[in-house]
């Protein structure tokens, strides 16, 4: 009977000392469309399964250098995660033998002679099994994609889009380890839009959602590198890592920022301060050392805050 071949072609490595026994097989594997590749020692075996990395392994027992078992363990150790199936084609028949032969990592174990049809039978058996290993592993891959999406989701601001107070909190902290670690100055600023109570008050919620947004989308514009990270901290407050930022960057950021929020002028009919929308921000930046911590920045930017405010608002205060 020939040989099913409607799955697709396997690359086959073949490992018996007997070249007749490999002759047959390679003939009958051949004819099923595999491609055939031979080892006549286990030596050979283990470095062929390296270099090409069949797809399945037919696996003589006696042979007169490593013997086939030794040959499966050492095929297993060297696939960590990875499978590849392997058949014993033995001349040993007991169940021991057997017994040996899957201890050693084999999926079979077949007792010589073995037929065609056992032989393409049980190939096709293997490849039932390689094909829903592959599915497992795309379907593996494809998890950690979405899991990855997924973490960079859980840490936006659904407002906003920018990253949240959770996002926050780890971009901090990495970034303090870093800037301790490279002796560079990192900067944290806490921004507050002024009088926002009363903003909501008279435009309504709404209209306070888009307020924010647009600060949001302005503070996105304004710190432009990769490394920046503009969050909002809660409310109607935002916070901005800038790494490798000294104070003198951080009062250009302030300035620039304060300069755009001018330009775009959104009417705050009640605010006190103008009559348009306006943010307030405290700034702290250091070398972190050993006691720096992402609260003691945020308390410390979060007092320049309040000073910004105590002294008027709509200005940045370090
Ligand atoms: P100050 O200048 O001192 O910061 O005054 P303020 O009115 O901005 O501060 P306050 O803390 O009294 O009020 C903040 C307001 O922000 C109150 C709250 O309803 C509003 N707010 C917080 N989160 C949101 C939001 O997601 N959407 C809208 N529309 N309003 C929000
Ligand atoms: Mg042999
Ligand atoms: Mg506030
Ligand atoms: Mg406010
Ligand atoms: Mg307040």
């Amino acid at each position: 009977m020939r040989a099913p071949d409607i799955e697709p072609s396997l690359t086959i490595l073949v490992v018996d000392d007997q070249a007749a026994a490999r002759a047959v097989l390679r003939g009958e594997l051949e004819h099923a469309r595999h491609r055939v590749l031979e080892a006549r020692s286990g030596a050979e075996a283990l470095s062929l399964f390296l270099r090409h990395q069949p797809d399945l392994v037919l696996l003589d027992v006696e042979m007169p250098d490593h013997d086939g078992y030794w040959v499966a363990r050492e095929l297993r150790q060297a696939e960590p995660g990875g499978w590849t199936p392997i058949i014993f084609l033995s001349g040993l028949g007991n169940d021991l033998d057997l017994h040996r032969g899957i201890e050693a990592g084999g999926d079979d174990y077949l007792v010589k002679p073995v037929s065609a049809i056992v032989l393409a039978a049980k190939l096709r058996a293997m490849q039932r099994l390689l094909t829903m290993r592959n599915r497992l592993v795309t379907l593996s891959e494809e998890l950690n994609e979405a899991n990855q999406k997924l973490k960079h989701l859980v840490e936006l601001d659904s407002l906003t889009g920018l990253v949240n107070r959770g996002g926050l909190d780890r971009g901090l902290f990495n970034e303090i380890v870093a800037a301790r670690r490279d002796q560079l100055p990192l900067t944290l600023v806490m921004c507050d839009v002024d009088y926002f109570k009363l903003y909501n008050d008279s435009l309504g919620h709404l209209q306070g959602d888009a307020c924010l947004r647009q600060v949001a989308e302005l503070l996105k514009q304004v710190c432009r590198r990769p490394r920046d990270v503009a969050a909002r901290y809660g409310g109607e407050e935002f916070a901005l890592i800038l790494p490798n930022t000294p104070r003198s960057g951080a009062m250009t950021f302030a300035r620039a920022f304060l300069r755009v929020m001018a330009k775009l002028a959104l009417p705050h009919p009640d605010s006190p301060v103008a009559g348009h929308v306006t943010v307030s921000g405290g700034i702290t930046t250091c070398v972190p050392d050993a006691s720096t911590t992402a609260q003691g920045m945020i308390m410390r930017a979060d007092e320049a805050l309040y000073a910004a405010k105590a002294h008027g608002r709509n200005r940045f205060f370090s």
